[in-house]
């Protein structure tokens, strides 16, 4: 899979990209994340790619060329199965997006910035649209590696234990178990007996009973239309 993103702020996007999964994801060949500086984009004296809104108001909006410019070569080079727009107006990201994504070929995640894009940009050349909440950062690059994360982490081959991903929180909209690790007892702390006995069954049992009351007690909406109860 090829993930090209396009930001105004690159600098914010290398970090999480050259650290733990992500990087054993690139390493292992999985997955090939190539982040664009829109400035080198700018076809204009100061290397500007943001302009004051028509109409007036405070705060500045990416120009349509340098996106048009940089979609434009990208596309020329192969096809891809979405451009997506990272915005608090999008679609709210969920498991079930991810899931899509990751089966994909090549996407490109553009990421707005300063009071958002040209609105042309929009129309012409996204394909969707993703939040990931509801609340304001104040530009779409950690919301863009939130999304390249949840992405490629379900990637075949990228996690070790290849069944993990499938066992995480909402893949079967139910919340994870909690999970213990040596010592057996710290302070007088001790971990439940059950997880100790080497009985397979039993452990299945309890880690599916603690997932429903966990997911009962913190996330109900989940159950809803959910077969785990039925
Ligand atoms: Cl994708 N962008 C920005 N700027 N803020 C957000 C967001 C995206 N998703 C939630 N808040």
């Amino acid at each position: 899979m090829r993930i090209d993103i396009i930001t105004a702020l690159p600098k914010i996007l290398q970090g999480p990209f050259d650290q733990s999964i992500l990087k054993i994801a690139n390493d292992k060949g999985l997955v090939e994340v190539h982040i664009h500086d829109l400035r080198e984009y700018a076809n204009n004296k100061h290397n500007s790619i943001d302009d004051y809104a028509y109409g007036g108001g405070a705060g500045m909006v990416l120009t349509i060329e340098p996106i048009d410019l940089c979609i434009s070569k990208l596309k020329s080079e192969r096809d891809y199965d979405e451009v997506i727009y990272m915005t608090p107006d999008g679609e709210k990201l969920n498991q079930n997006i991810s899931n899509g994504l990751s089966l994909v070929e090549n996407i490109i995640i553009l990421c707005g910035h300063y009071k958002g894009v040209d609105e042309r940009v929009r129309e012409q050349f996204i394909t969707r649209e993703i939040s990931i909440g509801d609340y304001v950062l104040s530009g779409g690059e950690l919301a863009a590696a939130v999304l390249a994360d949840s992405i490629i982490r379900l990637i075949p081959g990228v996690l070790n234990d290849e069944t993990s991903a499938l066992t995480d929180s909402f893949q079967d909209n139910l919340l994870a178990p909690p999970v213990y690790s040596r010592p057996a007892k710290y302070k007088g702390w001790k971990v439940p007996d059950v997880l100790l006995s080497g009985h397979e069954k039993n452990i299945e049992t309890w880690r599916f009973e603690k997932s429903l009351e966990r997911t009962r007690l913190r996330r109900p909406d989940l159950l809803d239309g959910n077969d785990a109860e039925k």
